[in-house]
């Protein structure tokens, strides 16, 4: 019999990350069984931590008693019931600050792929366009424009230093006001109204439930660009949808979306002014790995009864 203590997996993550994983712990995988009840069951008595990269809810706490520490994989941890694990003393970790390089990076390429529209020009010689054609049709400049950002912290402020390198003129909004040189508005439609591109970075959940508003849309305007690398959550995507279709909204680049990995049709329909992503801004074998040996480590700190590394409770 394994000496390893067991852990449950409830989604995957980066295989080779997981791999290392089995070093330490008896992994027990809820995504690959049809038996989910069972698999919890058998567990039970010896489960003392559970880790994942979506959801965790009180349904799985409650099938595991023992369990001392929830390590999730994501610095969004909006899928994870904190209040239920906070009452019943479980710790809670996420994976902060590994990943933030990696996802400002993205962000940029989203804001450059959806103003310059790459992608469409990739379809566009593939299909024979140019030689058809001949030039497709000029876009619109990235540097030396306004943006806004829709929360400033650890990938925030990543994603306001690449703006710079850019020369573009940085704003942010967030509910408290931070020492740095760029400009606050506490109001973030007045924000929009005043900017070119708004890129949200806020963390999902209540508290910024469909912040990108229909009021928020209209403001950034006909020629505004939305970059969403946050949450679905985040953004009203009926009223994005509407607006998009409407002329009321430029354009569009989204990683994230309200019920993944389902996208509205709507969206996938609209090709000319909308950049599709499978919610991959981290999504890099080395940040990956950095991720996933996090996990790890905040798991047998807890086990361990130690501090957890990165804490969210
Ligand atoms: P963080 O360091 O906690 O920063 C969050 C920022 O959002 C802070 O500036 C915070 O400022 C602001 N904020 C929070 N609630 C707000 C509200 N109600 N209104 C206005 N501003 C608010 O988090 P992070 O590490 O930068 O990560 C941010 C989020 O990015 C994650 O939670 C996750 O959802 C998302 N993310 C997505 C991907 C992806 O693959 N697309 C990857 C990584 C992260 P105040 O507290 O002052 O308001
Ligand atoms: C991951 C993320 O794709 O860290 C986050 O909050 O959204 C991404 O880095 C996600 O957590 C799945 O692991």
């Amino acid at each position: 019999m394994s000496t390893k203590p067991d852990l449950l997996v409830v989604s995957p993550w980066y295989h080779v990350a997981m791999k290392e994983l089995e070093d330490h712990f008896t992994v027990h995988k809820l995504w690959k069984t049809d038996d989910k009840a069972g698999m919890l069951a058998a567990i039970a008595d010896s489960c003392e931590a559970i880790a994942g990269a979506s959801i965790c809810g009180a349904d799985i706490m409650d099938a595991l008693p023992k369990v001392k520490v929830i390590a999730h994989h994501g610095v969004g941890y909006d899928g994870v019931d904190v209040a239920t694990a906070t009452a019943r003393g479980i710790k809670v970790s996420n994976t902060p600050d590994v990943l933030s390089d990696e996802v400002a990076d993205f962000a940029l390429g989203l804001l450059l792929a959806t103003c310059r529209k790459i992608p469409h020009a990739d379809r566009y010689v593939r299909a024979g366009k140019w030689e058809s054609e001949g030039n497709m049709a000029f876009t619109t400049r990235v540097h030396g424009r306004k943006v806004g950002i829709l929360g400033l912290g650890r990938i925030g402020i990543e994603i306001a230093r690449r703006c710079e390198a850019f020369k573009m003129d940085v704003a942010y909004h967030t509910r408290s006001k931070r020492d740095v040189p760029y400009t606050y508005y506490d109001d973030l439609a007045a924000m929009a109204r005043d900017v070119d591109f708004l890129i949200a970075i806020v963390p999902g959940g209540d508290s910024t439930k469909h912040m990108v508003n229909r009021v928020v849309l209209d403001a950034l305007g006909p020629d505004g660009v939305l970059i969403n690398v946050a949450r679905g959550s985040v953004v009203d995507e009926q009223a994005l949808i509407e607006a998009l279709r409407d002329g009321r909204l430029g354009a569009a680049g989204l990683d994230v979306f309200d019920q993944e990995p389902k996208v509205p049709q709507a969206l996938k329909d609209m090709t000319e002014n909308v950049v599709l992503q499978p919610h991959q801004a981290s999504a890099t074998h080395e940040t990956r790995l950095a991720m996933g040996r996090l996990v790890m480590e905040n798991a047998l700190a807890g086990l361990a009864g130690k501090p957890l590394i990165t804490p969210v409770n």
